[in-house]
């Protein structure tokens, strides 16, 4: 039997409207496919959450496959040797202490880990907008992300989810948003959006898990994201706390949702859901 164009593009536009449809409801929404994001949505896909990750970018990773300075390689420190081991990186004690990986093979990696975990990963979304429900956060607003780049006034679509976590890097996009649009307080020392500081590597990587919290109800942050949100400085291609931070995220959603995975019924959704 020829192949037929109509049937090719008849079963892409069949299955993504599927999986766009299965995901319009989930238990987490991650904003940002960065090294943070990926590494939250693994987790939490695998504690039996139904997780998708909306990313603007045509190719997922943020700054991760950029390395450093555009080296493709990063440095993660002795802490977070576990998590790359667990996903199967090979990495390399280049100075003791130093543990350094390739930045594609990295990046490879936590993709198959999150999409086999049954993470939905939607590239060339943009989320320009929170649902914000009763001073809860309660779901994404969403468009094409060629959309806002021709400035064409096209309407975007809404999602529903009980948690969001923004791992947008170092805009804290979603945060930022939240704050400027609502006016909101944070969980924040002084409420407000703190902004990231120079760079300071070793105090930044501290940091960083300290601040991957739920800064408004239904909002987490990790990677960079916390930082910015609570004034923590940058700390450049060392990527511990970029895996670290979406672990300790991924574990404060799923403690606030676990009424969710001890339900039966939710606790096959990550798998069936692909
Ligand atoms: O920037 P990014 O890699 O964030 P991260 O996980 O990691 C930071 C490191 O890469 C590096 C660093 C390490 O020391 O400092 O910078 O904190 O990934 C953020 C992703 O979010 C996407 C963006 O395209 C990128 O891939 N993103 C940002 N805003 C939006 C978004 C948005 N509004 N909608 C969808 N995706």
């Amino acid at each position: 039997m020829p192949l037929s164009e109509i049937e090719i593009s008849r079963v892409i536009i069949e299955r993504y409207t599927k999986r766009f449809l299965d995901n319009l409801e989930t238990d987490v929404a991650v904003v940002g496919a960065g090294p943070s994001g990926l590494t939250a949505a693994y987790t939490l896909a695998e504690k039996g959450l139904k997780t998708v990750v909306f990313e603007r970018a045509l190719k997922p990773g943020g700054g991760l496959p950029g390395g450093g300075m555009m080296f493709s390689e990063i440095v993660v420190q002795k802490q977070a040797v576990p998590v790359l081991k667990d996903l199967g990186i090979r990495l390399h004690e280049q100075r003791p202490g130093y543990f350094v990986a390739d930045a594609i093979e990295t990046l490879g990696a936590l993709l198959v880990r999150a999409t086999r975990a049954g993470v939905k990963i939607f590239n060339l979304v943009t989320v320009e907008d929170i649902l914000l429900v009763e001073n809860r956060v309660s779901g994404l607003v969403l468009n094409w992300s060629t959309v806002p780049m021709t400035k064409l006034s096209v309407d975007p679509l809404t999602m529903k989810t009980a948690a969001v976590l923004d791992a947008t890097g170092h805009p804290a996009e979603i945060v930022n948003g939240l704050v400027r649009k609502a006016g909101v307080k944070l969980a924040t020392p002084s409420g407000g959006f703190e902004g990231e500081g120079p760079m300071w590597a070793d105090e930044a990587e501290r940091l960083i898990l300290e601040h991957a919290v739920e800064v408004f109800p239904g909002l987490w942050v990790s990677g960079m994201a916390a930082n910015a949100v609570f004034g923590g400085p940058r700390m450049g291609p060392i990527f511990g706390g970029m895996f670290l931070s979406g672990i300790k995220a991924a574990e404060g959603i799923a403690a606030a949702l676990k009424s969710k995975i001890s339900n039966p019924k939710n606790d096959t959704r990550a798998k069936t859901s692909h």
